[in-house]
């Protein structure tokens, strides 16, 4: 099926590359073809958040359906292909399932495979990017809800951003709900750009399919060819980032805009934050979120915590 071109797409993409470090959102690295080189990247020996994390629900999902919450509603952010949904579903048999997904052709397969799988389960999907406004159906109004972020998606977005979402998740899910959220640790800076820069290079390929997709939908020429991807630990701002380098000087243009890259010159395309525990935990208070548990793994590579909506009240 052919993408549909989305016109903040353009936008964002001429906008990015125009500013003086030139980035560009990473959720555009996730058309169809990205989101299958993710899936792909989730399954890599090197990538060990996905199986950590999938691994730590299966593990802990007695404890965390306890205290989750009883005859909720489960409302998932970006839900995606979510393989780690069903274990929360089968837990906590929920009064209904709530996956909210940006992309409508996701959302309609994963809520048949609920579906299939959980025929009483009523699901109720919301085709919607998360980060702006998001209306919840109706049939969940009288029920107590818990929030699932799961992925260390939280990651993708830098800390200013990550508290505007955790007021944003607040402000939908309503104050004394539950939020199931994952994050990423801090751990050895070898095993991180191994996670994000794999031998096999799905990685760079999933970054580089973004300049694809630029030539493909926005009838840009870049040569692709001229440009590298690079995964970086910044120890500062505790992320790896990943971008596209430019090999040698090139230039290309899109929609009759014209871009010139020196050799060395890069293109930021996503950043991946990795928390401590304290980090974490701060991350969620000052979103308006207050810690009630947490669990890791064995090796403490991920964590997944469960959080409360504050109240509004004065605090001295
Ligand atoms: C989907 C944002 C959780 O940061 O680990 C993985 C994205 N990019 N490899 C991550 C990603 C390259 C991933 N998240």
């Amino acid at each position: 099926m052919l993408d549909r071109v989305d016109p903040a797409f353009r936008t964002d993409v001429l906008a990015g590359l125009a500013e003086p470090i030139p980035s560009i959102p990473a959720r555009w690295l996730y058309d169809r073809r990205g989101s299958e080189l993710f899936d792909d990247i989730t399954r890599l020996d090197t990538y060990y958040p996905t199986r950590t994390e999938t691994a730590l629900l299966e593990a802990k999902m007695p404890e965390i359906a306890a205290l989750a919450g009883d005859d909720c509603a489960i409302v998932e952010f970006g839900s995606g292909s979510s393989t780690k949904t069903p274990l929360l579903l089968e837990a906590m048999r929920p009064r209904a399932y709530v996956p909210i997904d940006i992309s409508g052709d996701y959302l309609r397969d994963s809520a048949a495979r609920v579906d299939a799988e959980f025929p009483d389960i009523p699901v109720h999907p919301v085709e919607a990017d998360f980060t702006k406004e998001v209306i919840l159906p109706g049939a969940i109004d009288s029920m107590p809800r818990l929030g699932f972020f799961p992925g260390s998606t939280i990651g993708n977005f830098v800390p200013r951003s990550a508290t505007d979402l955790l007021r944003h998740f607040r402000d939908i899910l309503g104050v004394g709900s539950r939020l199931l959220i994952g994050m990423d640790r801090v751990k050895p800076v070898e095993r991180l750009i191994a996670a994000y820069d794999d031998p096999q290079g799905v990685t760079a390929e999933f970054n580089l399919n973004l300049l694809h997709r630029i030539n493909r939908e926005l009838g840009g020429d870049v040569d692709i060819a001229a440009f590298e991807h690079c995964a970086l630990w910044h120890d500062m701002n505790g992320r790896v980032e990943m971008h596209l380098v430019a090999t040698r000087d090139t230039g290309f243009s899109i929609d009759g805009q014209r871009f010139a890259f020196a050799a060395g010159q890069s293109i930021h395309t996503e950043n991946s934050h990795k928390y401590g525990p304290r980090g974490a935990r701060l991350l969620l208070l000052a979103g308006g979120w207050t810690p009630l548990a947490e669990w890791t793994d064995d090796a403490g590579d991920f964590a997944l915590i469960l959080a409360e909506a504050q109240r509004n009240r004065f605090a001295p």
